[in-house]
């Protein structure tokens, strides 16, 4: 099933093909999905000449904009060397998760925790910058966040994933659509933005998006050949490490955790690098173009394929139940394509040392 809705000369389109669950048990080899990597604009045959490249127009800006850095997130500098990436026990493995492989990193910084509303307010304020979202006019909400009243003004559902709307007016201003707003979320992460605006950001920032190497190199804090940036267990002492899904997905979360949505940033404990929700919360984008195949060989500073359609996010979100998306773990991954959105969906930069 596909839902078209037409702007600034792209389409909106919810295809749940790689839904193979039941919604009772998953088969073995199946793929455990909670949708989330179906939430794409499919690119049209051109683009509307107001829906260049947002990044690329930004990036002009860089300089003379980003003076007051005041709200900025702190970074971390990782030290980078040989690392273990991937994993030879994928728990998905159509995902690409495997094989483990060795690779080297240089140092770099990364930010501490996800961009905030607060930060990207200061951006926007800055530089007048206008999302993906609020161009398309549209965004993907899961459903369990919106009033009864957008429910009822919605005039599609998505068959194989009736969890995902796209809702008129949803943007990172507007977090379950035009009836919501952020003004008590100003430290949750900031939600509804595509890579380009993602890479905006983080030009403005002076900053880059981290390789999705780097985003894994950091997420490990350390540790090496474990499930989770604190280890193998996913609740040491009977204790919540990040901000995941309880519950029966996708009728109800028991919010044990304490959120039944996105979290003010930093409410769980760093990983050994200092850093904060690097898994759950929101999923987080990464620099790289999407790729399945990868092999054994060493490698040096990877940055992906050198095109593709799809970009890495990592670190599953607020969403992810093992029974659907086991995706909280430094070595799993998904994909969207550059210019979708949605409610769970977010980011942090990265940095090379300075010289
Ligand atoms: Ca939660
Ligand atoms: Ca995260």
């Amino acid at each position: 099933m596909a839902l078209s809705l037409r702007s600034c000369g792209a389409v909106l389109s919810v295809v749940c093909v790689s839904l193979q669950f039941a919604v009772n048990g998953l088969e073995a080899g199946s793929s455990p999905d909670c949708g989330c990597s179906s939430l794409n604009r499919e690119p049209s045959e051109g683009k509307h000449p107001s829906c260049e490249n947002p990044a690329d127009k930004y990036s002009a800006v860089v300089n003379e904009k980003s003076s007051d850095h005041d709200t900025l997130s702190k970074m971390v500098l990782l030290q980078g060397g040989w690392f273990l990436m991937g994993t030879d026990e994928p728990g998905i493995p159509q995902d690409g998760e495997g094989p483990q492989r060795r690779v080297w990193l240089d140092p770099f910084h990364i930010e501490e925790h996800e961009v905030t509303n607060k930060q990207f307010q200061r951006f926007t304020n800055q530089t007048g910058y206008v999302t993906e979202a609020e161009r398309f006019g549209d965004s993907f909400v899961f459903e369990g966040l919106l009033s009864e009243d957008i429910k009822s003004s919605l005039s599609h559902a998505v068959a194989a994933a009736p969890w995902w709307s796209p809702v008129k007016g949803a943007d990172w201003r507007h977090p379950e659509g035009p009836d919501s707003d952020i003004a008590d979320r100003m430290d949750h992460p900031v939600l509804h933005v595509s890579w380009a605006d993602a890479q905006a950001y983080c030009q403005w920032a002076q900053r880059r998006l981290p390789t999705e190497a780097e985003w894994e190199f950091a997420c490990r804090g350390g540790l090496q050949d474990r499930l989770y940036p604190w280890g193998n267990k996913l609740m040491p002492r009977g204790q919540h490490y990040a901000n995941l899904w309880q519950g029966n997905f996708p009728n109800h979360n028991t919010a044990e955790d304490g959120y039944s949505k996105a979290s003010p940033v930093m409410s769980f404990p760093a990983n050994g690098f200092g850093l904060y929700d690097i898994v759950g919360n929101v999923w987080e984008w990464t620099a790289d173009w999407w790729n399945v195949h990868h092999t054994r060989d060493h490698s040096r500073n990877p940055k992906g394929p050198e095109t593709g359609t799809d970009k890495v996010k990592k670190g599953g979100s607020y969403m992810c139940h093992k029974s659907y998306c086991y995706r909280y773990r430094c070595a799993a991954r998904s994909q969207n394509t550059p210019d979708s959105s949605a409610s769970n969906l977010g980011f942090r930069c990265a940095a090379d040392p300075k010289l």
